[in-house]
């Protein structure tokens, strides 16, 4: 079975991924997982600490001469952080003292809600696994996942719709995408620059007010078969499976599949995307994609779009009202230092979820224990579904 875990504090010595359940034989270049990493850091608002990782991946287990065997796949990402909390989050006990107990705990934050569920007076506990630093196993892990994708054709690429009030009102196609993936420096990775322009307005006026904003992306999967997922139980509709990956990221408040917003809006005339066939190419195709490429929780061959909607991340500057845990007395809420606005980084854990989603359903449908014999069932599968 097809499974993965994290594990890892945000300023402990490292983070950990292990990965399950891919077949053997899948090439796996390093640098590509690197490079997904590299892109996880990168965008206009994020804090200090990106200043001091470089995140790098060490694969552990799993493949071998470039490949993989079959295997748990073990990746390590050190956090270069680590040598600064030594004294602060040591495994033994170490001196009291020296600990950085959080007693404030932040508005939105997991804080107070795990310090009460876990009975541990010190909120440390819980930021230190609520945070956001995790998503760097996740995206580890996607960027293996994309690089299975790639095999049968199926890529995952992520854009920015909205920072805050600003947002870009059009419609945006595979080929931004991917020339926008390439560009060495990514400042709001929107592909619109009137609108990137609006959206840094509106970041530059948070840092100046010591306050954050979220946003929205959209992750769009390329090269799908249909019939990814199934319509007949809750538990195996793709995009049940799809909305719980986004929501489980940090900051995530929302998830839309396709139209979902404009469509509860519309009617139905307007909004279901018309049946075509193309006697040429033997092959059904769509009048639109409002879709977002699921229907009956199956994907249908066209572009699958998914977005998360991101709240403001919670550590302010200028810190909300809070309880002291300690006196019961209120405090304003801890800062030590945060990022303002992260959403084209949660575009890329985005396709990360998004593609680890895909890789699951795929290896439902497929099977396999290498990659030939998957690809085997894959074309045979392709072969029937031409010939229907
Ligand atoms: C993050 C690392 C964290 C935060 C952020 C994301 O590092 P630090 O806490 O040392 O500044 O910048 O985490 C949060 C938003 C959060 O609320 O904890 C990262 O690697 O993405």
């Amino acid at each position: 079975m097809f499974r993965f875990e994290t594990a890892g504090e945000s300023h402990g010595e490292c983070l950990v991924a292990t990965l399950t359940g891919l077949p053997a034989g899948i090439p796996i270049a390093v640098d590509a997982i690197n490079h997904e990493l590299w892109r996880r850091q990168q965008g206009y608002g994020r804090g200090g600490r990106m200043k001091i990782e470089t995140d790098r991946a060490s694969v552990v287990s799993g493949v071998r001469h470039g490949h993989t065997i079959g295997s748990p796949i073990a990746m390590i990402v050190a956090n270069a952080d680590w040598k600064n909390w030594t004294e602060s989050m040591p495994v033994e006990p170490g001196d009291p003292a020296k600990h950085k107990a959080v007693s404030r705990p932040r508005p939105g934050h997991a804080d107070l809600a795990g310090a009460i569920k876990y009975n541990l007076p010190d909120a440390r506990y819980i930021l230190e696994r609520a945070s956001a630093r995790e998503t760097t196993a996740r995206v580890a892990v996607g960027a293996v996942v994309k690089q299975f994708l790639g095999h049968f054709g199926i890529e995952v690429l992520s854009h920015v719709i909205a920072v805050g009030p600003s947002r870009l009102d059009r419609t945006v196609d595979w080929n931004e995408l991917v020339e926008l993936s390439r560009r060495p420096e990514v400042l709001l990775g929107c592909v619109d620059a009137d609108a990137e322009r609006e959206m840094k307005l509106v970041v530059d006026e948070v840092y100046r007010t010591g306050d954050t904003v979220g946003g929205i992306f959209e992750v769009v999967a390329h090269g799908l078969p249909p019939g990814l997922g199934s319509h007949i139980t809750w538990d195996s509709r793709l995009d049940g499976k799809l909305a719980q990956a986004i929501v489980s990221m940090q900051a995530v408040k929302g998830v839309e599949v396709g139209w979902a917003e404009e469509g509860s809006k519309s009617f139905g005339s307007k909004v279901q995307d018309t049946i075509h066939y193309d006697r040429e190419g033997r092959r059904f195709f769509r009048g639109d994609n409002r879709a977002g490429g699921l229907e009956g929780g199956m994907t249908n061959g066209q572009d699958l779009r998914v977005r998360g909607f991101l709240k403001p991340i919670s550590t302010l500057r200028r810190p909300l009202e809070s309880v002291d845990l300690e006196t019961r007395e209120p405090a304003k809420a801890a800062y030590e230092r945060s990022d303002v606005c992260v959403v084209p980084a949660a575009g890329v854990i985005g396709e990360a979820m998004v593609a680890i989603v895909l890789a699951q359903a795929m290896l439902e449908k497929f099977g396999g224990d290498s990659l030939a014999e998957t690809k085997r069932n894959f074309d045979g599968y392709l072969a029937q579904v031409r010939d229907f």
